[in-house]
């Protein structure tokens, strides 16, 4: 299972395209919306957000509701782009008045991406390098997301910091549904009250300044079958795969997995989870390895966690070059978040359900829902034998 991508931030449109989706598996549209609309949401989000309200149209792959097997195709549109017509035209000619942009913000694609592709204006960059793209992972995942589902597969990230204000572990609901409704109705999508109002605090902190704030998601998968990944070979390892698709996500600059960084500075003893044998199965006290060891699935949960550095572009400027000139000038301005760590939680948690329903087609094989279903429910068989 493969898809692709395309759209700039203010052209007319986000486009995907997903292949090697299996066949019937009845979607639900609102499901896929909703998670546009939790990306969408967050405190500290700019005012691009309230020019939109994200939602999918799919122009093939469908029929009735239900998947037919053939590729899918998604949009979902800028409004924006009625503010950009002349700016971003795709046939046009360039407005003579058309102002470009010349001063790279450090932090983003700017300054490699002009030199890399030979622009003169740095919104050709810009534009594609932009987070908008995020609306297309989590579209993408939205749809892998209710395919895990169906096969008792259940996900959910929560923010865990900002600006170095943290959740108190003690707080989180131990209880599935609890967390899950204690993070959908935080407007920064930790389940710790008390941590949610210094992290907004930080964000007011990083406003008033004309500054932004990162910080760290996790994303929690429950239900997957030992054996999701291999350790056979290095592009096959699930930790690899999981860490290079949350790196992938605009400003994320680290990914742990359990323990991550902390089991460095432990001994092996206490860092390891112990092997257990009760009521037929193997069972484990602990979960330090976050569910995957040697890069497979170990049947335990996947806690893995990704940081997010705080968003490049800063009203008061960070200095910069004037690309035409080469005069030291104060970095461009363009239009903004303040933090957007609510936001990542989501293409996170919609990234990593897209990579495990990937695994979970390599592993189990299958063109439609109807054979993954045979094959999972034969392995289960064999995987209660040993
Ligand atoms: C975003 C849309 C963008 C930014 C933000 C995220 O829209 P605009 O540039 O029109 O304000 O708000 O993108 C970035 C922070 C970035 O660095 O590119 C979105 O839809 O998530």
């Amino acid at each position: 299972m493969r898809y692709l991508s395309s759209g700039e931030s203010h052209g007319p449109q986000l486009t995907i395209v997903i292949e090697g989706f299996p066949s019937n598996l009845k979607v639900s549209r609102s499901a896929i919306d909703a998670a546009l609309r939790q990306r969408q949401m967050g405190y500290g989000r700019g005012y691009r957000q309230k020019i939109e309200t994200d939602t999918v149209e799919v122009t093939s792959g469908l029929r009735f509701g239900k998947t037919l097997g053939s590729p899918i195709t998604m949009h979902v549109v800028n409004r924006d782009f009625a503010h950009w017509t002349d700016r971003m035209s795709v046939w046009d000619e360039e407005p003579e008045n058309n102002k470009h942009v010349v001063r790279p913000r450090p932090g983003h694609a700017d300054l490699a991406g002009a030199i890399k592709y030979d622009h003169e204006d740095v919104r050709n960059v810009l534009e594609r390098a932009s987070a908008r793209n995020t609306a297309t992972m989590v579209a993408a995942g939205a749809l892998a997301k209710q395919l895990l589902l169906h096969f008792g597969i259940r996900l959910h990230a929560h923010v865990v910091e900002i600006g170095g204000e943290a959740v108190a572990d003690d707080r989180v609901p131990r209880d599935w549904d609890e967390w899950v409704q204690a993070t959908e109705t935080s407007d920064v999508r930790a389940a710790d009250p008390d941590a949610a109002v210094r992290m907004k605090q930080k964000i007011d902190e990083a406003k008033e300044c004309g500054d932004t704030v990162g910080g760290v998601f996790e994303v929690v998968v429950v239900g997957c079958p030992i054996g999701l990944g291999s350790y056979v070979h290095p592009d096959r390892k699930l930790d690899g795969r999981l860490a290079g698709a949350l790196m992938s996500i605009q400003a994320i600059k680290g990914v742990e997995i359990g323990l991550g960084f902390e089991a460095a500075r432990r001994f092996g003893s206490e860092v390891h989870d112990p092997i257990h044998y009760e009521n037929g199965q193997y069972t484990r006290p602990s979960n330090g390895a976050g569910g995957l060891e040697g890069g497979v699935t170990n049947g335990q949960p996947i806690v893995i966690r990704a940081a997010m550095k705080p968003i490049s572009t800063l009203y008061k400027p960070l200095s910069s070059v004037n690309m035409e000139t080469k005069a030291l000038e104060p970095a461009s301005v363009e239009r903004s978040d303040y933090c957007a760590v609510p936001a990542a939680s989501v293409v996170g948690e919609n990234v990593v359900a897209w990579i495990i329903a990937d695994a979970l087609l390599e592993k189990f094989g299958g063109d439609s829902v109807e054979q993954i279903e045979e094959r999972i429910l034969l392995y289960q068989d064999r995987v209660n034998k040993r």
